[in-house]
């Protein structure tokens, strides 16, 4: 990329020397070792430690200026952030990439290899937790004065390896080595209580003799660099430890080691990230850990409130906070309890404040992922917090009963408790009820939400509901990941749609422009190249750049529908192999995700997509025209590599059942045209682009609902002789005869059991639309035309409009830039 073109001039330009200086110096005096003898990984940390070095004056600064200014400010809670690498990210927004570069090189040290040293931040499970990744990125590049609270996992997202096909889950030891980002801040350590009647381990309810504990919360800060390095913003992410005065006398009669032993015990809080992200399982630990992101923010942002405000009455005139989903709902519970039990206020001010602060994004329409958490729960470790439930709801029913007196089903729908054989609270309803704003990720979700999920809280608080629709980053999916398409932009219309994204929108006009696009083809094959030899060099797997690249990667689900794909490529396969002079574009199909570890048959569907992979490998009659990949253990930072190379992206969830998807937005920005069902942003991406720049096909999500009634899987098999050839060809065991079964469970989610997320409704209409996208990519001129629409049309999938509207429309939160006096 011509650093010229595309980089901000750098903050605090630092000389040659002063550079060169402070690596050196980071490697003798970090790592005693002589530059010359450091491996790579003291390469990477000395590396890093020079890029914080130049922050990190940038960085004091920004809260300094909060100190003064005292603005209202946005705190974003999340148990999740999907952050992958940091160091490129930061060395662009701070400017000093070809500088960085450049002095690596004259080292005589290995750029790229110091790059790949660097492990993935992988606090998060996919799209929930990269969102607040881009959103902390757009916060600090807005010059928000804001923080992320999340929580510092020993272990991320699992590794996903696998063997024999299937997938196989490690443990993500990222912190096996000092990460150069964060910052201890132990003296920042805040305490939490909670009553333990249950021990904390994985499994439910196993109770012990009544105990208070205590847990510190001890925060690691990390610097979110905006663009330009005008602002560095926060990220707060908390440890679970033992307070160091831990109970040695109290109930241990002097037992200094067991006590000792059980100091561990509160670490296992924040061991390891919870790997479902579409099912809620009802794990106690996992229960405390929401608890304690809930607690221990809510505490340092009081803190930091009650420091420079006097009246109580001023807490949303300073504080907005951002629930990320249902998971930190308990600080409608906890922010009531500090406004009742510290600040002593009475009940209707204290309701009233609790309001007026938080707002709740809800990213799911699916019941299993609705969270609900036993009262039992509530009533062993959180007492008071299940008192204030209790009351909030009795105060909140009385309301609608005077409403609508006698209609006790509505009551009974709305209520803050499920009652049945185990009482359950539901953190949507508290969410909704304790905040003054609710919002759906993309149009199409948040009126389903409105209409479907909670029609009733919705017609009591129609003011509350909204939409945002979700947004990417384009400094780490344009900028940073794919530079051959980001110096095309900028040399066609400056550099401003690097924090300006609707820029985007004035090389519509190249659409028509031979050069332009030719610019678009050589871009696009640049990046299928650079994948291609990553991936030979990395796995010895070989492409063809001259394939069509078809990605699909997100999570393994039955809902975003792998099994759609793989379907469509069987048939694809079985005509080929009876037709061997059959005219089409050569592909390349790719596959990419994780399976939570306990959903068996996303398990499965992976070993399918393998099993099918190696059979079309080693069947001559189709090689060099079809073929099929699944890349291993999906992250943020193969994201940015496929990303860039992909032409097609598939997104092909049953129509409302996708909240939004952001990968969709990803793909799009960097040139790769959308194969797609009329679901969650995709929806908007077509009225962006023109819905005949997409290739959109399928029920639409009414006609889902419409067709559930009487849709049969059978009438398909029965009907479609391709179909049935491609689905008995699989239960026949031709993909995996060595395993003759193993595909039962397929067999029985597609038609015995009545294909729930219908398949095979939208299989013919997707055969239909593949064969358009074949047809259309035989002629470039076409394909790049389109290619230009939908890149010109991505602007508003920008994270910075995005969470511009959200400072606009529920923050109220403004730019509070960072003084230059402030830098020292
Ligand atoms: C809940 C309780 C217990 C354990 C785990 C969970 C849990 C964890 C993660 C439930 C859900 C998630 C993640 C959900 C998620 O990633 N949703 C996606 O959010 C994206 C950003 O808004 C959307 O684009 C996707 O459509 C949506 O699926």
């Amino acid at each position: 990329m011509s650093d010229t073109l595309t980089q901000p001039k750098a903050v605090r330009p630092s000389s040659d020397g002063d550079l060169r200086a402070a690596l050196v110096h980071h490697l003798v005096d970090d790592h005693v070792v002589s530059p010359r003898r450091a491996c790579l990984r003291e390469q990477y940390e000395a590396v890093a430690r020079c890029v914080r070095d130049v922050l990190t004056d940038r960085w004091l600064a920004s809260t300094r200026t909060y100190d003064q200014v005292n603005p209202k400010r946005v705190y974003y809670l999340s148990m999740e952030y999907l952050i992958g690498r940091s160091l490129v990210k930061n060395i662009i927004s701070l400017g000093m990439d070809g500088e960085l570069r450049e002095l690596v090189r004259r080292e005589g040290f290995d750029w790229d290899a110091i790059v790949e040293t660097e492990p993935d931040a992988g606090l998060g499970n996919g799209g929930l937790g990269r969102l607040a990744a881009c959103y902390v990125d757009s916060m600090a590049t807005l010059q928000l004065p804001a923080i992320g609270y999340g929580l510092r996992y020993d272990y991320g997202i699992f590794r996903q390896q696998i063997v024999n096909g299937y997938q196989v889950e490690s443990p993500d030891n990222w912190l096996l080595e000092p990460d150069p980002w964060e910052v201890p801040r132990p003296h920042e350590q805040v305490e939490i209580k909670m009553q333990r009647t249950l021990r904390l381990s994985d499994d439910n309810h196993e109770q012990i003799p009544l105990q208070t504990m205590t847990l510190s919360g001890i925060p690691y800060d990390r610097p979110v660099v905006g663009y330009g390095g005008h602002t560095i913003g926060t990220l707060r992410l908390w440890r679970a430890s033992t307070p160091d005065y831990f109970d040695l006398g109290e109930f241990n009669h002097g037992d200094f080691v067991r006590a000792m032993l059980r100091r561990d015990a509160a670490g296992t809080v924040t061991r390891v990230l919870y790997p479902d992200d579409s099912t809620m399982r009802g794990k106690v630990l996992r229960f405390v850990q929401e608890y304690f992101l809930v607690a221990c923010s809510l505490a340092d942002i009081v803190a930091r409130f009650r420091r420079q405000n006097q009246d109580w009455c001023a807490l949303p005139d300073k504080v907005a906070i951002q629930m990320n989903d249902t998971h930190p709902s308990l600080a409608v519970a906890e922010l009531m309890r500090i406004l009742l039990d510290v600040a002593k206020l009475d009940w209707d001010t204290a309701w009233d404040l609790t309001c007026r602060t938080l707002a709740y994004t809800n990213h799911t329409l699916l019941p299993e992922a609705l969270e609900r958490w036993p009262v039992m729960l509530l009533e062993n470790l959180l007492p008071r917090h299940l008192e204030i439930i209790y009351e909030i709801n009795e105060r909140f029913l009385s309301d609608v009963r005077k409403r609508w007196p006698d209609d006790n089903d509505r009551i009974r729908r709305v209520s803050l408790i499920e009652e049945g054989p185990t009482k359950l609270v539901r953190m949507a309803n508290l969410a909704i009820v304790g905040s003054h704003s609710t919002n759906g990720v993309a149009q199409i979700h948040s009126e389903l939400l409105r209409t479907r999920v909670v029609p009733e809280l919705a017609e009591i608080f129609p003011e509350r509901f909204n939409n945002k629709t979700n947004g990417v980053t384009p400094r780490r999916w344009l900028l940073a990941a794919n530079p051959e398409l980001a110096s095309l932009m900028t040399e066609a219309i400056g550099p401003d749609w690097i924090t300006d994204l609707s820029q985007l929108r004035q090389l519509k006009a190249l659409a028509d422009d031979a050069g332009f696009r030719e610019g678009l083809q050589k871009a696009k094959h640049d990046a299928k190249v650079r994948f291609a030899d990553w991936l030979r060099s990395t796995s010895g797997e070989a492409l063809d750049p001259d394939t069509i690249f078809d990605c699909q990667i997100k999570r393994i689900h039955e809902y975003k529908r792998q099994l759609l794909n793989l379907l469509q490529v069987i048939i694809q396969y079985n005509r080929l192999r009876e037709d061997p002079g059959r005219d089409c574009t050569p592909r390349t199909v790719m596959f990419a995700g994780k399976a939570a570890p306990a959903y068996t048959l996303a398990k499965l569907i992976i070993k399918l997509i393998n099993s099918v992979a190696a059979t079309i490998d080693a069947d001559p009659a189709v090689r060099g025209r079809l073929k099929v990949l699944f890349l291993p253990d999906y992250n943020v930072s193969l994201a940015e590599r496929l990303i860039p190379a992909a032409d097609v992206s598939e997104q092909i969830s049953t129509a409302g059942y996708e909240a939004s998807g952001t990968s969709n937005m990803k793909f799009m920005m960097n040139g790769a045209l959308t194969v797609g069902t009329r679901d969650g942003a995709t929806i908007e991406m077509a009225r962006e682009a023109g819905p005949q720049n997409l290739f959109l096909f399928g029920l639409t999500a009414e006609q889902v609902v419409e067709t559930r009634g009487w849709y049969n899987p059978w009438w398909h098999y029965d009907h479609n002789p391709e179909i049935r050839q491609a689905l008995d060809l699989i239960f026949s065991d031709h993909f995996n005869q060595d395993e003759p079964g193993i595909f039962r469970p397929i067999h029985d989610a597609l038609l015995a059991h009545g294909d729930y997320y219908m398949h095979l409704a939208d299989l013919d209409a997707y055969l239909v639309t593949q064969d358009a996208v074949c047809t259309m990519y035989k002629t470039p001129d076409e394909w790049f035309r389109t290619v230009a629409l939908n890149v010109a049309a991505s602007g508003m999938f920008s994270s910075d409009r995005a969470v511009t509207e959200y400072a606009e429309q529920i923050w109220r939160v403004k730019r509070c830039p960072v003084a230059e006096e402030q830098q020292s």
